[in-house]
């Protein structure tokens, strides 16, 4: 009986959004990256096809998201680790997230629910090892029959290392030992082309090109030159590193390239700077350009590997996530994987997502905070910051326009304040918190906003009429809220002397959610009227349980709506 609160507010804002796209929609949006209305991403990081499928009809289609980008779909070698995925076999569509059929399917299905799919594209290099891959072919390191052969590799058979100074080394030698090919090649080109085209033929509508770097930018533009639609959405996977002889900016002339350097300066600013500091954020801070950077808080290298938020960081993340999509540099991908404490392991339950926060899944694109802020962007399309306000510290709020405003709090303690905006006067639902708020005839509205939240209004959210507010209107029950600091692998429950609360099983307890960490929150269903007892629970990585201590907590809710209770996790 648990409902979370994020799962109605995407249906309902998407709505809004979708109906409004088709009388809004600014001619020369400012970020023209990609094509399309709606720029933002949903990344879903090993997904079975299948499942991508049910995301983009469920959530991605009706919270407004213009694409999808799914991990490699070709042949890859066998293995229960991740990485396998970037070790292409062949370029037949026969991995473990599903077959040819099943690709084509999401394909369709996506499109049918308004969002266009990228597929990850790895072309740089072959797998080393020798063996059988998920489709059945065999091989060996340069060796790839019926495909390539050891004359379409690179002369160079050396690992890269750590030698980024060096442009040959970068390009023509092996990325982490992987067999290199000579994309210089008429055949090679050719031949990646041909692979491209043939997603194109399954209605694929861009790519995300791995390892660019270690590619020369004139061979990329070759084989993009050979494609059906030369002009496919392109976006160029070049990590920017100081001092490096291949530079990101190389590759602009392509298509879009992603700015490494903007997650990394998220996590330095949500870490420990101030959110003051990203009033320039973008080209102001040396990005790359606007129009062509594509941008991300973390994507499944950099949650592993540290070097930008994840996951994990908790209202950090969250809050960054909330920026990234109502700032206007670059567009964004929303990356969404499964939780994970060994750096290697493979996507829970084969790739399949039963239900989202089920078996591992983390499923950022359906986060309330972070799924309202899609229909905030597309509203907020083509308009530019407006209105910016900042405490010095960590407190900002921005316009864009007069479509839309952000403020987000990320100070210890709650502020209230009249916000300045140039909204037309009217009531506005806050998408944050799915409760209503009034801006006035000069385009102000006050607000109180508790440490580590946001506010944010748009054009397109005038109510909160089923938009799964904190919680729904019209529904009755209670909303969770617990202050609890955990060590990592730990999780917060509740539950209580009520079914909806698994009857004080810790087995059966909720878990809450820790998107607004160090406040763990769940909205749950109870009939109206009800008294009960309730506790909350900590357990670890391991399954064991702590409870609270002192006395069981006591709750009613009211005949008409929800009992809110705000607690401090008693150790
Ligand atoms: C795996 C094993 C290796 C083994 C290899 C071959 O982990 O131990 O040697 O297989 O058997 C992913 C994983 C790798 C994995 C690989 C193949 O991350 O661990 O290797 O798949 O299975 C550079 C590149 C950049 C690349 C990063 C990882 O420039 O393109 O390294 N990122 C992409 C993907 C990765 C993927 C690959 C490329 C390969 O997103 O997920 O690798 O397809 C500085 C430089 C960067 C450099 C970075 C790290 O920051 O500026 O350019 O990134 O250091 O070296
Ligand atoms: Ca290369």
């Amino acid at each position: 009986m648990a409902r979370r609160s994020r799962r109605p507010v995407a249906a309902a804002l998407a709505l809004a959004a979708g109906a409004a796209a088709a009388v809004v929609a600014p001619a020369g949006a400012a970020q023209a990256v990609p094509p399309g209305e709606k720029d933002v991403t949903a990344v879903l990081f090993e997904q079975k096809f299948s499942s991508v499928a049910t995301a983009c009809t469920e959530k991605l289609g009706p919270a407004g998201y213009g694409y999808v980008q799914v991990s490699p779909p070709q042949e890859r070698i066998q293995g229960s680790q991740w990485w396998t995925a970037y070790q292409p076999v062949s370029y037949r569509i026969a991995g473990p997230l599903g077959d040819r059929a099943a690709f084509k399917s999401m394909v369709d299905t996506c499109h049918d629910a308004g969002v266009k799919v990228v597929a990850d594209s790895v072309i740089n290099h072959m797998t080393s090892g020798s063996g059988t891959g998920t489709g059945g072919s065999s091989y060996t390191k340069y060796d790839y029959p019926g495909l390539y052969s050891g004359a379409d590799l690179d002369d160079c058979r050396s690992e890269i290392g750590d030698n980024y100074q060096d442009r040959g080394n970068v390009q023509n030698c092996e990325l982490v030992g992987l067999a290199d090919l000579d994309t210089g090649e008429e055949y090679v080109r050719k031949t990646i082309a041909g692979y491209l085209n043939d997603l194109l033929s399954l209605g694929v509508d861009g790519f995300r090109v791995d390892a660019a770097k270690h590619m020369p930018a004139g061979d990329l533009a070759d084989i993009k030159s050979r494609l059906s639609d030369p002009n496919v959405y392109w976006k160029q996977e070049a990590i920017h590193g100081a001092g490096e002889a291949v530079s990101p900016s190389e590759y602009l002339g392509n298509g879009d390239v992603q700015e490494f350097r903007y997650a990394r300066g998220l996590k330095q600013v949500f870490n420990g700077g101030n959110l003051s500091d990203l009033s320039n954020f973008g080209e102001g801070w040396g990005f790359m350009e606007s129009g062509k950077s594509a941008v991300f808080v973390d994507n499944h290298d950099t949650e592993r590997h540290g070097d930008t938020l994840t996951y994990k960081d908790g209202a950090n993340y969250t809050l960054a996530n909330v920026f990234m999509l109502a700032w206007p540099y670059g567009s964004p991908d929303v990356h969404s994987g499964y939780e994970f404490t060994d750096f290697d392991a493979g996507a829970p339950n084969g790739g399949t997502v039963n239900a989202c926060y089920q078996d591992g899944w983390t499923c950022q694109y359906d986060w309330r905070e972070i799924s309202s802020m899609v229909g905030f962007r597309n509203a907020a399309r083509g308009q530019g910051v407006t209105n910016w306000w900042d405490n010095g510290g960590d407190q900002i709020g921005f316009g864009r326009g007069d479509k839309a405003y952000v403020a987000i709090n990320h100070e210890g303690s709650s502020l209230t304040r009249t916000f300045q905006t140039s909204l037309p006067a009217g009531d506005y639902c806050d998408v944050q918190s799915g409760k209503g708020v009034t801006v006035n005839g000069s385009g102000q509205f006050t607000a109180t906003l508790g440490a580590n939240t946001a506010v944010a209004l748009h054009a397109d959210a005038r109510n909160c009429e089923g938009s799964g507010g904190d919680p729904d209107p019209g529904v009755s029950g209670a909303s969770f809220n617990v202050n609890a600091t955990t060590s990592w692998g730990e999780n917060i429950y509740v539950t209580g002397n009520r079914s909806e609360l698994g009857d004080w099983n810790p087995a059966g307890a909720l878990k809450l959610d820790p998107a607004s960490y160090p406040v763990w929150k769940l909205d749950v269903s109870l009939p109206a009227g009800t008294s009960f007892q309730y506790k909350y629970v900590r357990k670890d990585g391991n399954g064991n349980v702590t409870w609270e201590s002192g006395d069981n907590r006591t709750a009613t809710v009211p005949s008409d709506g929800t009992v809110t209770l705000n607690d401090t996790f008693r150790s």
